[in-house]
């Protein structure tokens, strides 16, 4: 088949396809419709010239272009070109060499539709919002903190900065991502020592905390060290989606292991940043959500990270739309926040997400900072302005002197 056999315009695609929309930009020598075929050859069936050995029957396996609008194209593809439970083949499929043809100038993967007969071969999550909303018996949104500095504190310095913000109102304390298992701070000493100061803060309280440690690693190792804090009793772990990669993510998942599974996109913008080119987060958040990741990084619109307030409303859409069975996914918002942004974050996100300040909590004092987090979310549950409330609310005084209050892009 030449790539031009791969447009079908008339085409309207079946139940059984998996659709892919994507974004494509010609280079100077070719027209967008030959693009677009050569993208669907390449993803599909096809090469750069036609083959003696193609049979009839794989003919019926290309992709088909069904739709050209624009720069907006739609490509349907016959489930059977997919093996069902293989993410990293799906993605090598439609998301693997299209992206550096000479055909093609930039590529964009915008959205991408599973049909049910693939889905039905993934897990999914296996708390989802429901399943944490149990853990902590609330339901206003949670406060996370990220220990910082995000990377070289001993496990001793480590251990009391998540007491002390637990102990002064934050629900959540987390590894940050590149923390695993240094010298300074080796994992296992680190999960004992931080457990146990949970269960501390917890007896103080009277409120559940959880901590999210990081269980990045090579795979086996990673097994080693979920099993080992499910053993502990902790619910949580934390894991990188993008470096680990999605077979990784997979084995995880299929663990079973009784522990939500808190997802930290680290590396993501290498392929999402760039808006002509690349995987949109939309496709990455429906795809951990299909693999079983319980919580996601999705952006914030406000903070230190690049997306805007659109992208990052998408990105909660694709975590709790209707997919097949999957539950919902709970959206974490993280990167630059502090106190300030509680009342525009619960504005754009309502109250199923958790928000999380490392350097918004701990650039005060971890007791001032986390004080002031929960004051800024109760002022704001309670429909009262954080320069009203801070008038009788020091902690949060302190953090609206720092940081002042930052209006959303
Ligand atoms: C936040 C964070 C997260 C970012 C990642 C950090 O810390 O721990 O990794 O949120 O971005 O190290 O930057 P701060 P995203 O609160 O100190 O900014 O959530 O967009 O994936
Ligand atoms: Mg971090």
């Amino acid at each position: 088949m030449r790539y031009e056999d791969y447009v079908d315009l008339g085409y309207k695609p079946g139940k059984d396809d998996l659709v892919c929309e994507f974004v494509l930009e010609p280079a100077g020598n070719s027209s967008i419709e030959r693009a677009a075929g050569a993208i669907a050859a390449e993803s599909s069936t096809g090469t750069w010239t036609e083959v003696k050995t193609e049979k009839k029957y794989v003919r019926k396996l290309a992709a088909k272009v069904f739709k050209i609008e624009g720069k907006r194209i739609n490509v349907a593809y016959p489930v059977e070109l997919f093996e069902p439970g293989n993410i990293p083949q799906i993605l090598s499929s439609v998301a693997g060499n299209i992206f550096g043809m000479k055909e093609i100038k930039s590529l964009r993967l915008v959205d991408l539709t599973i049909p049910e007969k693939l889905l039905k071969s993934f897990k999914g999550p296996k708390y989802g919002i429901k399943g944490i909303r149990k853990i902590f018996r609330t339901n206003r949104p949670l406060l996370g903190t990220i220990i910082k500095p995000k990377i070289g504190l001993r496990t001793e310095e480590h251990v009391k900065v998540a007491y002390e913000a637990w102990v002064n109102g934050i629900d959540i304390v987390k590894d940050d991502e590149n923390l695993s298992s240094q010298n300074f701070n080796k994992f296992e000493k680190r999960l004992e020592k931080t457990f146990k100061a949970k269960e501390k803060a917890e007896k103080e309280t009277g409120e559940k905390k959880a901590y999210m440690i990081n269980v990045t690693a090579e795979t086996q190792e990673m097994l080693k060290r979920a099993k080992a804090v499910e053993n502990v009793g902790n619910e949580y772990i934390m894991v990188d989606i993008i470096t680990i990669g999605w077979s990784a993510l997979q084995t995880l998942r299929n663990q079973d292991f009784n522990l939500v599974i808190h997802a930290h996109r680290a590396g993501h913008a290498a392929l999402t940043r760039n808006s002509k080119h690349g995987i949109s987060m939309k496709v990455i958040a429906k795809l951990a959500r299909i693999v079983g990741v319980d919580q996601l990084h999705v952006g914030t619109g406000v903070g230190k990270m690049f997306e805007k307030k659109e992208e990052v409303l998408e990105n909660c859409k694709a975590l709790k739309e209707g997919l097949w069975k999957f539950k919902p996914v709970m959206p974490v918002a993280s990167g630059g926040l502090h106190p300030g942004h509680i009342p525009q974050l619960i504005k754009v996100f309502g109250n199923d997400f958790i928000v999380q300040a490392g350097g918004g909590i701990h650039s005060l004092q971890t007791r001032i900072g986390a004080i002031a987090m929960r004051q800024a979310l109760d002022a704001a549950l309670e429909g009262i302005s954080l320069q009203e409330y801070s008038k009788t609310h020091k902690e949060l005084k302190l953090a609206l002197n720092k940081f002042g209050f930052v209006s959303s892009r």
